[in-house]
């Protein structure tokens, strides 16, 4: 934490980054912390290689296109991810960086950064970057607050995950405090969404199957049903109206991106540990989500998918 207080007070210009398929804890975090540099007279930029979901199109995140301007800051700092790959088209340019920071609550990976700030028992990022903000020189203001109350309500599915602890209701209530209209935060965070979802829920229930005695539901888009609900399959949260079903255990979401390549994630109840799972197909997360990737046919992907998944519920086999 003191390094990465003393890099920020000592350079003038930053670029701030987050992973693909962007959330609120990524986008929340990137943001409050470039409104906190620009409040001590510094220049960050946003960078993120991915669409803006809809529901967090409300905190207005200004994210700069062409990569121009990379390779003239002082300092690179990558959020709420740890590897090059996570940062898509922008990978390539932070490797190049002169400073590398890494603000992060994943399970590292095996890239190396200059300075890191991470705790992968940190329910979000969002968390990590008011403790940094907090010990900056900075007034924290409403906007500040909105983005990182984004953030870790987010990424706590709205104080619900296993993940959620005292220190993110503490973080909440301080943050709060500040003003933002929280109303407004919730309700597109987590209620609004587009018509079109009810076409989406219907075409997700169609394509998803259930394996092992139920404990194991695959919801399939091809690449057809994909391009038409792009947006919505890419949002993370889309798939939340799955959890929590009786008998259920894990969840798998397989994504046709092109023929023959697929994005999985895998979201858990209870007990699984779908980063283990993940580990599989060249991913990794947390313990109750992750995600990966796998070539092939999707039979066999399918297949892969399963086995993996069996080799995790067998660790459990006390449970029902
Ligand atoms: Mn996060």
């Amino acid at each position: 934490m003191k390094e990465i207080i003393d890099i920020i007070n000592k350079y003038k210009t930053f670029a701030l980054f987050c992973h693909i398929g962007p959330d609120a804890d990524a986008l929340g975090s990137v943001n409050a912390l470039r409104l906190a540099l620009k409040k001590m007279n510094k220049k960050a930029y946003a960078y993120c290689d991915g669409k803006i979901p809809h529901n967090i199109a409300f905190l207005k995140i200004p994210l700069e296109e062409k990569p121009t301007k990379i390779a003239k800051v002082d300092v690179c700092i990558m959020l709420d991810c740890n590897s090059l790959d996570r940062l898509g088209k922008y990978g390539e340019y932070f490797d190049k960086a002169k400073i590398k920071v890494n603000i992060d609550h994943h399970q590292k990976m095996d890239y190396q950064f200059d300075y890191a700030y991470t705790d992968s028992t940190s329910p979000s990022t969002a968390d990590l970057v008011y403790e940094v903000i907090k010990n900056l020189d900075v007034t924290i203001n409403s906007d500040i607050a909105l983005n990182l109350y984004a953030g870790l309500s987010s990424d706590t599915g709205c104080f619900q995950h296993p993940s959620t602890n005292q220190i993110s209701h503490k973080h909440a209530y301080e943050l709060i405090n500040y003003n933002f209209d929280l109303q407004e935060a919730n309700y597109n965070m987590f209620k609004y969404k587009q018509k079109n979802y009810l076409y989406f829920y219907k075409s997700a229930l169609r394509n998803t199957k259930s394996y092992l005695n139920e404990k194991v539901y695959v919801t399939f888009f091809n690449n057809k049903s994909y391009k038409r609900f792009e947006k919505i399959c890419d949002n993370s949260a889309s798939f939340q109206f799955l959890d929590g079903v009786e008998g259920n255990e894990i969840r798998v979401k397989v994504i046709e991106k092109t023929k023959g390549f697929f994005t999985i994630s895998f979201r858990s109840n209870k007990y699984a540990n779908v980063c283990d799972v993940a580990k599989n197909f060249d991913g990794g997360g947390h313990i109750r989500a992750a995600g990966g990737k796998a070539n092939g046919s999707y039979k066999e992907v399918l297949n892969r998918i399963l086995t993996a998944c069996k080799e995790e519920l067998d660790k459990y086999t006390d449970k029902k």
